[in-house]
Parts: structure tokens; C-alpha cells; sequence
């Protein structure tokens, strides 16, 4: 006899899914609104709906990037390695405002605060370096999907870090090379009993576009495409 059963998910992230993310059209334009949980979820008549994302790459005085493992409690991807910090922008005045990309800068402000502890003053809105936007469709397992339009924002500078285990299960500064090494080590632990798994969007982002943008950390607005909204 087969049955069907319900994973259990964590309570504080099953409470995050009633967040409202915006939706968007193919050419980032709001057309309304939608829980997080509905965005993401997989049902026989949709594959997610497209919502606004954000992804922040934070480098250190160094220039090594801060990357973070998801905590095993995330719905979508969990336990996977990822960019410093990813979310989504909400359906809010504030956050919706798309002039100088301010809304996702304050989510991003936002969310830095709320999975790694990152103090809020420590964070100047300005500093991000918007560079593109990546829209992009990845399925987590069965049940959920990401389908987005995601903002790439840069940031360097040091900052401390407390963070929120419910969100990160480990965080790591990596230089280029040592980054390389774990998409390597990623490959070669496949079939194993713990794969090193990296989530579908810092992959687009890494085979793409990192290396350019990362040998250029010093001088990234010479590579920013405003109005580009990248088909991955
Ligand atoms: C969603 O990230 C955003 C992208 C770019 C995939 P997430 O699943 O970490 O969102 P949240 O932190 O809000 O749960
Ligand atoms: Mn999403």
C-alpha cells in the first residue's frame, strides 16, 4: 500500500510563504500580486508565477565574496550554496518602486539584516551596483519552482555578520579560485551521500556572467545594462 505524505516544513519559513511578492510581465512590469507560496508552488495548472527577485553578491575589502549555504528549513533549495543573499522585493509602496531601482535596494537592505544580521546602517542604499536583470525558471523538487526576474546587485565593503540560523546553515568568504574549487568538488560529489549542491541561479549567474563582473569588482558600473533583462 502506497501513501502519499506531506512533508513537514518549519513553521517560521511556512509563515514567510504569506509574504506578497510582486508579479511581473515579461518585461519586469507589475501586474499585480501574489503570496510567496503561490508563487513557487507547482500545481497542475501552473509552474509558479513571475515574481520580482533580488540577488546581492557581497565582497569583502579583499574582494571575496560571501557566500552562504541555505538552511536545511528552506522550502525551495534547501541546504544548497548560493550569493550572499537572496529574496524578494514585496508588494509595498517602498519596495515596489522601481526608479533607481530603489525598492529592491531596500529589500536588499532588508533581507541582509534578516539572514545574516548584517546591521542596516552598515548598508548604504547607494553603494549597491545594479547590473542587470536575469529571468530565469528553475524547479526545486516536484512541489515548488523558482520562476523570477532577478535584480543583480554588487556591494563591497566590510560589514559583520550575526546570522539567523532558520535562513543560513553556514557562510563562507571565497576568492575566485577557491570558488572554481567548489564547483569542481560540486561536480565530483554528485553521486555521494552529501552532494554540494549550488542553487540554479548563482549557477546561471557563475557559468555566465561572474568571472567578467568579478575581475572588474573595482570598476563594475562600466558593466551595468539597465534596460537588459537577460533570457536564461
Ligand atoms: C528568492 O530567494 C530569490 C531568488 C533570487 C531565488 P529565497 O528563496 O532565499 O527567498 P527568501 O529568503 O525570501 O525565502
Ligand atoms: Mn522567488
Amino acid at each position: 500500500m502506497s501513501s502519499q505524505t506531506t512533508p513537514v516544513y518549519d513553521e517560521d519559513q511556512v509563515q514567510m510563504m504569506k509574504e506578497r511578492c510582486i508579479l511581473v510581465n515579461d518585461n519586469d512590469e507589475c501586474i499585480g500580486s501574489a503570496d510567496k507560496w503561490d508563487c513557487h508552488k507547482i500545481t497542475k495548472d501552473s509552474e509558479g508565477k513571475l515574481h520580482r527577485a533580488f540577488s546581492v553578491f557581497l565582497f569583502d575589502d579583499h574582494g571575496r565574496l560571501l557566500l552562504q549555504q541555505r538552511s536545511a528549513e528552506k522550502i525551495t533549495f534547501p541546504s544548497y550554496f548560493t550569493n550572499t543573499c537572496c529574496s524578494h522585493p514585496l508588494y509595498t509602496p517602498q519596495e515596489m518602486e522601481t526608479k533607481d531601482q530603489s525598492g529592491v535596494r531596500f529589500a536588499a537592505q532588508r533581507k541582509l539584516f534578516h539572514e545574516l544580521g548584517i546591521p542596516p546602517q552598515q548598508i548604504q542604499l547607494d553603494k549597491f551596483k545594479y547590473l542587470t536583470r536575469i529571468h530565469y525558471k528553475s524547479a526545486s523538487d516536484n512541489e515548488w519552482i523558482e520562476h523570477e526576474i532577478d535584480y543583480i546587485l554588487f556591494y563591497k565593503g566590510h560589514v559583520d555578520l550575526n546570522v539567523n540560523p532558520n535562513e543560513v546553515r553556514s557562510y563562507r568568504y571565497v576568492s575566485q579560485s577557491e570558488l572554481k574549487q567548489m564547483f569542481a568538488d560540486s561536480v565530483s560529489s554528485k553521486d555521494s551521500e552529501h552532494p554540494i549542491l549550488f542553487t540554479p541561479w548563482f549557477k546561471i549567474i557563475y557559468d555566465n556572467f561572474l568571472s567578467n563582473w568579478w575581475d572588474n569588482l573595482d570598476n563594475i558600473q562600466s558593466l551595468k545594462q539597465d534596460d537588459t533583462i537577460h533570457n536564461m
